[in-house]
């Protein structure tokens, strides 16, 4: 039976970033529903009655339908796309049970696991560095946007961040708190890449998490730390990754947020930017 995939996402959400590149790295085709998140937007689509009932009672993006069936957590969607025939010969698991298990923790790592909290892992990290962009995104919200998030947001973390982050402000606290754990990972991932040409060596699900938290790191003018001389395999990697047509397709192809980005930082360098490298160039020369 040929399936049918409608994919729920918005075009600036990491999660959904993975999801997409998942489908063209496989070569399927979907049907796309572009949700605008509330934390974003005063369209709010992830609180609408419909979204809460029928596609996800907890109000995140991403959610795949394939068939009748609704499938959550970006995690799990690739791992069930992996198992669906696409135009392309291309597995994002290996068979081999090591590998499997080498390959799940680098996936829990290097995404928004559940129940890992913000900042413990690489995945948890990037998007610690654009709060400064979505605290700008919420701050634009009308109040009765805020409202409705207060009355119909099911999950009491993002509430309170968000509503942390309208009537005070988060984002000149949460730098800081990443930054020895973000360098200290960095450099693991340089001693792990060793000079492969990914993670696993073949190119598996877990680089295609690292392509979107890269992007993000892009984004948020912190390219330097990807093309850093002491940090040579994370950068011959981030050039492999980005010249994978899924990147194109999955990422550049989605980003109609050019504008939002550019006003961050009011055009000057990424304040993080500096500490990290310094930290980076002194760890590895302890
Ligand atoms: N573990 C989930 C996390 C999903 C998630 O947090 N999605 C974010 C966008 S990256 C979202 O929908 N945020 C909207 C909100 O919390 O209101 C996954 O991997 O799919």
């Amino acid at each position: 039976m040929k399936q049918e995939l409608t994919l729920y996402h918005a075009h600036w959400s990491i999660c959904s970033q993975m999801v997409r590149v998942a489908l063209y790295e496989k070569g399927l085709s979907f049907k796309s529903e572009r949700i605008e998140l509330c934390d974003q937007s005063d369209e709010a689509g992830n609180l609408t009655d419909d979204f809460l009932k029928n596609i996800n009672p907890t109000a995140v993006v991403p959610v795949l339908k394939l068939n009748d069936e609704i499938i959550r957590d970006s995690a799990y969607i690739i791992e069930r796309i992996d198992d669906l025939k696409g135009d392309n010969e291309i597995n994002l698991w290996p068979q081999d049970p090591v590998k499997r298990s080498e390959l799940k923790k680098w996936v829990e790592d290097t995404t928004l696991t559940e129940g890992v909290g913000l900042g413990r892992s690489l995945g948890t990290m990037v998007p610690l560095f654009s709060t400064g962009l979505i605290e700008d995104l919420i701050k634009n919200l009308k109040f009765k946007s805020i409202l409705r998030i207060i009355f119909k947001h099911p999950r009491r973390e993002r509430k309170i961040a968000f509503l942390t982050m309208y009537f005070s402000s988060l984002k000149n606290r949460i730098g800081p708190i990443v930054y020895n754990r973000f360098t200290r990972e960095l450099i693991a991932l340089e001693n792990n890449l060793n000079d492969k040409s990914f993670l696993l060596g073949a190119f598996s699900h877990a680089d295609i998490n690292l392509m979107c938290c890269f992007n993000r790191l892009v984004e948020m003018k912190m390219e330097s730390l990807l093309e850093m001389p002491e940090l040579p395999n994370v950068a011959k990697y981030w050039q492999n990754l980005k010249s994978r047509k899924s990147y194109q397709q999955g990422l550049l192809d989605y980003s109609d947020h050019e504008e939002m980005l550019k006003k961050i930082f009011n055009s000057g360098p990424n304040p993080h930017l500096e500490i990290i490298q310094n930290k980076i160039i002194e760890q590895l020369n302890s």
